[in-house]
């Protein structure tokens, strides 16, 4: 066929400050839960993989941890994730929180992307969230701040601009074969997926008394035919944060199972038994042995 387009392939990296809206846009674009969403800032730790078949076309998007000041070894281990995405990418996707102001967090993200990916997009998010006569002051203000490649105003909760983004991010990938087979849409192994569910659940549960300090491991994960056995042990730093987990007479704990399992259940049917275990241990952010776990392509 002498006019057909070549085919285009690469890996697209999703940075921005911690609750810019990664994950959601991650998920839209790919169609499919990927990576969990809380109202929780530094809700993602790892660099997941969120990939796309299009006509002529694979993309595989890289959500990212929020860019942050790193102050614990499991910080250290996010930004980490977050600059070999960047190292890895064949183009970038700023993304900022159109409805909030240009605050230090994104001033960073901006600093680390002039440093590692010249070549970005900006996505101005949120847009259902703001009065469509500000986003051109707006758009103007961020065309200041450095040479973008295109600058999309997008809501990744509603999907407006996304096929936008799907456009600007073809024409811009290079020339290549597809990278993954066509059935694959996440690198997570199912051990990985099942715990980032639970965590989602714990946070979205106690996100009023304590956010951010659990880790979530899985310390069995048995498939059958007509079972999932799960066996796991969310982890808190303090005595004190226990009772907030289990809530009294167990009932938060049970809650927190009971939503788990309803989406663990649609990834591995037909039926999941979870059983969920409570630990302290005090500074596991900074335990070489727990942050290392957390690491599910053991990259560190
Ligand atoms: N109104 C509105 N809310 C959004 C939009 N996109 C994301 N959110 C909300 O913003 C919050 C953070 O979303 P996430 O997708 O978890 O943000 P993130 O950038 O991945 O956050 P971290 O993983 O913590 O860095 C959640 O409550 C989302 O529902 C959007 O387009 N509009
Ligand atoms: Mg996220």
């Amino acid at each position: 066929m002498p006019n057909a387009e070549p085919h285009k392939s690469g890996f697209v990296a999703i940075v921005g400050r911690a609750n810019a809206g990664k994950s959601t846009l991650v998920n839209a674009l790919v169609g499919a839960k990927v990576s969990i969403v809380t109202a929780v800032p530094q809700t993602t730790r790892n660099r997941i993989l969120g990939i796309v078949n299009r006509p002529g076309a694979q993309i595989v998007f890289m959500d990212t941890p929020g860019i942050h000041k790193p102050l614990s070894r499991l910080n250290n281990q996010m930004m980490r994730f977050v600059r070999m995405a960047l190292e890895d990418r064949d183009l970038a996707l700023l993304i900022v929180d159109a409805s909030a102001k240009f605050g230090k967090g994104d001033e960073f993200a901006l600093q680390l992307l002039k440093q590692y990916a010249p070549k970005t997009i900006l996505l101005l998010n949120k847009i259902d969230r703001i009065a469509k006569p500000s986003l051109l002051p707006l758009i103007d203000r961020y065309s200041k701040l450095h040479n973008f490649e295109e600058i999309i105003p997008i809501s990744a909760r509603s999907g407006d601009g996304l096929p936008d983004v799907f456009e600007a991010v073809t024409r811009l990938l290079p020339e290549g074969p597809a990278l993954f087979p066509p059935d694959i849409y996440t690198d997570q192994p199912e051990r990985f997926l099942a715990s980032e569910i639970i965590r989602e659940k714990v946070i979205q549960q106690t996100q009023q008394e304590m956010p951010y300090v659990t880790a979530v491991l899985i310390d069995e994960f048995l498939e059958s035919e007509t079972l999932t056995r799960i066996h796991s042990t969310i982890v808190v730093e303090r005595e004190s944060q226990k009772p907030i987990i289990i809530g009294a007479g167990g009932h938060r704990i049970k809650e927190i199972g009971t939503a788990a399992r309803h989406e663990l259940e649609k990834l591995f049917p037909p039926k999941v038994f979870l059983e969920l275990f409570v630990k302290v241990e005090p500074n596991w952010r900074d335990d070489q042995a727990i942050v290392a776990e957390l690491d599910y392509r053991q990259e560190g």
